[in-house]
Formats: C-alpha cells, sequence, structure tokens
C-alpha cells in the first residue's frame, strides 16, 4: 500500500478526548521499550513521526494519526514500566485499557512482543487480557535485527507453543525490523486487507459487522461496552 500522506492528529490523555471513530483504526501496544513508535514511523515510512526514545514508558498518551485522509494509525502507551513490571504483570493506565475496549472505531490491535526474548510472563498475561476482552489482534515480533534468525524462530516458536491451547485459530504472526526496515510491506497488507473488508460491507461470516464502522455514537448517548464491542468489525479476531 502507498502511503500518500500521514497526519498527526492528537495527542488524547483518555478516550473522551479522542476523535471522532470516523475512521478505521489500527493501534499498536507493547511492553514499554518493545518498539511501537518505531514500527509507526516505519509503516508511515516517516522519521520521527511518532517519537522515539531508548527511555521504556516514554509514550505517556494516545497519540493519532491520520493516513491517506481515510484510516489511522494509534500509538499507545506501553505496560511493564513502573510498578506493572515489578509484579511481572501487565498493567496500563486507565486510558488504554478504555481505548482497547470501548473503541469502536479500532478495528485491529498490533500486539508487539520482543523478538529476541523468550515468552515473558507479562506479554503472557497480555495476550490473554486481549482475548478475554474480544480485542482483535495480530502478534508482530520486532526489533529482528538485534538477533539471529534461529534465536527469533525459537522465540516465536515458544511464545506460540505457550499461548496455543488458549485459541482455536492461532493468531497471525508477524515479524518486523524497524531499524532494518523489514516487516513494512507485510504489516501494511494486514492494514489493506482490513480496509478492503470494511469497503465491501462486512466480512462473509461476520453477521455482527452489518452495523457501519464508521457510525459514530450519537451526540452525548454512550454505549455499553458490550453493544460497542458487539458494533465492532471483528476483521482481523484470529481465534
Ligand atoms: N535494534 C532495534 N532497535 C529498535 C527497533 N525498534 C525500536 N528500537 C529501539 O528501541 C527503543 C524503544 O523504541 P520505541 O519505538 O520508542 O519503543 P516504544 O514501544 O514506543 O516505547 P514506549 O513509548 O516507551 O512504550 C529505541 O531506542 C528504538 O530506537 C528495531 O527494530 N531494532
Ligand atoms: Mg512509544
Amino acid at each position: 500500500m502507498h502511503i500518500a500522506s500521514a497526519i498527526f492528529d492528537c495527542s488524547a490523555p483518555d478516550l473522551d478526548s479522542c476523535p471522532d471513530e470516523s475512521l478505521p483504526e489500527f493501534a499498536f501496544i507493547g511492553r514499554s521499550n518493545v518498539g511501537k513508535s518505531s514500527l509507526l514511523n516505519l509503516l508511515a515510512g516517516k522519521e520521527n513521526f511518532a517519537r522515539v526514545s531508548p527511555t521504556p514508558g516514554f509514550t505517556k498518551l494516545i497519540n493519532i494519526f491520520t493516513m491517506n485522509k481515510t484510516w489511522r494509525l494509534v500509538d499507545l502507551p506501553g505496560y511493564g514500566f513502573a510498578e506493572g513490571a515489578r509484579k511481572a504483570r501487565f498493567k496500563f493506565n486507565r486510558a488504554v485499557d478504555e481505548y482497547l475496549r470501548h473503541r469502536q472505531s479500532l478495528c485491529c490491535v498490533f500486539a508487539l512482543l520482543d523478538s529476541g526474548l523468550p515468552p515473558q510472563d507479562i506479554d503472557l498475561y497480555f495476550i490473554a487480557w486481549l482475548a478475554r476482552n474480544s480485542v482483535p489482534f495480530v502478534l508482530v515480533f520486532t526489533k529482528t535485527d538485534k538477533v539471529k534468525p534461529a534465536e527469533v524462530e525459537a522465540n516465536i516458536a515458544a511464545f506460540t507453543a505457550r499461548i496455543s491451547g488458549w485459541f482455536e485459530k492461532l493468531p497471525t504472526i508477524h515479524a518486523c525490523s524497524a531499524t532494518a526496515k523489514h516487516g513494512r510491506e507485510e504489516l501494511l497488507g494486514v492494514i489493506d486487507e482490513a480496509l478492503k473488508v470494511i469497503q465491501a460491507g462486512a466480512g462473509p461470516d461476520q453477521p455482527e459487522a452489518e452495523a457501519p464502522l464508521a457510525a459514530p455514537a450519537a451526540p452525548g448517548r454512550k454505549e455499553s461496552a458490550r453493544t460497542a464491542r458487539k458494533r465492532r468489525p471483528d476483521l482481523a479476531r484470529p481465534w
């Protein structure tokens, strides 16, 4: 997919401050420092678009970018920094929790994992949380330039083995390196496919997706989380 335009929209401190839900969104989430902002920049084809830092916990707000005037990328604060890390449990701020569970225009989450590490409890907790909350996601193993390909393979296989019993169908798995600029086309392809399904109206076996993705809630009306989830297009649900 060609990225003709990439525009920073806003940094939102909470779900209510996010822009309207008129455009499909694809969000990056994962442990602090896993490479979310870097991967967003790779996909956008712009350096320093989302801000990158070696300091964990750098991204603190919900950063929203509009691509090709028709869809959005969302850079989220990570988990596993500060007290969450000590407890070896994922923990992120309330805004991210609410965004992931209630944002109706959220099509798919890119759940990032460090390809150089064996399965981490904190990531396993998070993937279980995504599944429990019916958040559609694909797995993306990052920083493949830092380790040997065999090690990447072994870590992906070990992670897959840990979660395989949780799903009827395994989540889709991708690998990338923002530094080596690998994985861009593959991940843009995920987005492209999802956008095509939206344009087609709804997936053939996704009857709940008949409600238009882009329809914003009526002003002043808050839907329950349950209703909101039902309205999601479920495009990339891997199970
Ligand atoms: N070698 C290598 N380093 C990377 C890659 N992607 C990101 N990094 C480095 O990892 C560090 C963290 O990158 P970020 O993109 O800021 O990570 P993040 O997940 O957004 O971090 P937070 O905002 O703190 O949650 C930076 O020093 C990046 O340069 C990669 O593919 N390869
Ligand atoms: Mg970041």
